[in-house]
């Protein structure tokens, strides 16, 4: 794999990661999504480093090639995701179970989905590997339950324009994240359409949108809905 797709990922994730955190809000209720963002992309820029060195790079007997660090960032990076997206579901709310509880049902089901991906990318051609990407895709259909089920729920009781924010932002997060099972199946680590550098800049690019793309999307869904939300409230006293 030839390194350019790796150091330009590293590139584009160090200053995205720059960029989301000078241009974010720091004050509260805004400066823990700030951090949560902008860590993101930073993880991810570690993850393209230890991958431009073909660390944790895995050469298969079947010719395809699985890398560690990819699957490492994702397990962080998913999590922090859905918790700024949880947080905004409470925004300001809930009791400390609840929330709590939400967190660590989604966050477990998220690292399933990724460590049983991982499995399926290791395990050789076979009918097992299917399974691991099938128990894999359940998983993430959790994922989407609590996205658009409960938490759009909770989201909604903290008014219109909160919900809306969280609405968008989910739409958002749904689309984008659809692609990388799409991408997992046709590559190398699936059923092989795809080379391995087409997967590899697929991937590039949807990080970017996953990571970059939607921070600064749902940071300025959030500030357009606190401006309303403080409105709302104004008008109710
Ligand atoms: C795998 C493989 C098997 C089936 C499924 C997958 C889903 C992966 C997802 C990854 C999202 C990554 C993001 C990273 C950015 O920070 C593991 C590819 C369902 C949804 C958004």
């Amino acid at each position: 794999m030839d390194q350019t797709a790796f150091l330009l990922g590293f590139t584009i994730m160090s200053l995205g990661s720059l960029a989301i955190y000078a241009t974010g809000k720091k004050s509260h209720p805004s400066g823990h999504h700030t951090l949560l963002h902008a860590s993101v992309p930073f993880i991810a820029a570690t993850a393209y480093l230890a991958m431009a060195f073909g660390i944790g790079t895995l050469f298969k007997l079947d010719g395809s090639v699985t890398y560690l660090a990819r699957y490492l960032d994702w397990s962080v990076t998913t999590p922090i995701l859905l918790s700024s997206l949880v947080l905004l579901a409470f925004h300001e709310h809930g009791k400390t179970g609840e929330v709590g509880g939400h967190l660590t049902a989604i966050i477990v089901l998220d690292v399933l989905m990724i460590v049983t991906g991982l499995v399926s990318s290791l395990a050789g051609p076979s009918f097992a590997k299917w399974v691991w990407y099938a128990w894999s895709c359940v998983a993430f259909l959790g994922v989407l339950y609590l996205l658009w089920g409960p938490l759009r729920t909770l989201a909604q009781s903290r008014g219109m324009a909160l919900g809306t924010a969280y609405n968008k932002n989910v739409a958002f997060l749904t689309v984008i994240w659809f692609l990388y099972p799409v991408v997992f199946l046709i590559g190398p680590e699936g059923m092989k359409i795809i080379t391995d550098p087409a997967s590899v800049w697929a991937i590039l690019i949807m990080d970017v949108v996953a990571k970059i793309v939607y921070a600064f999307y749902a940071a300025s869904n959030l500030d357009k809905a606190l401006e309303q939300h403080n409105t709302e409230r104004g008008h109710q006293s």
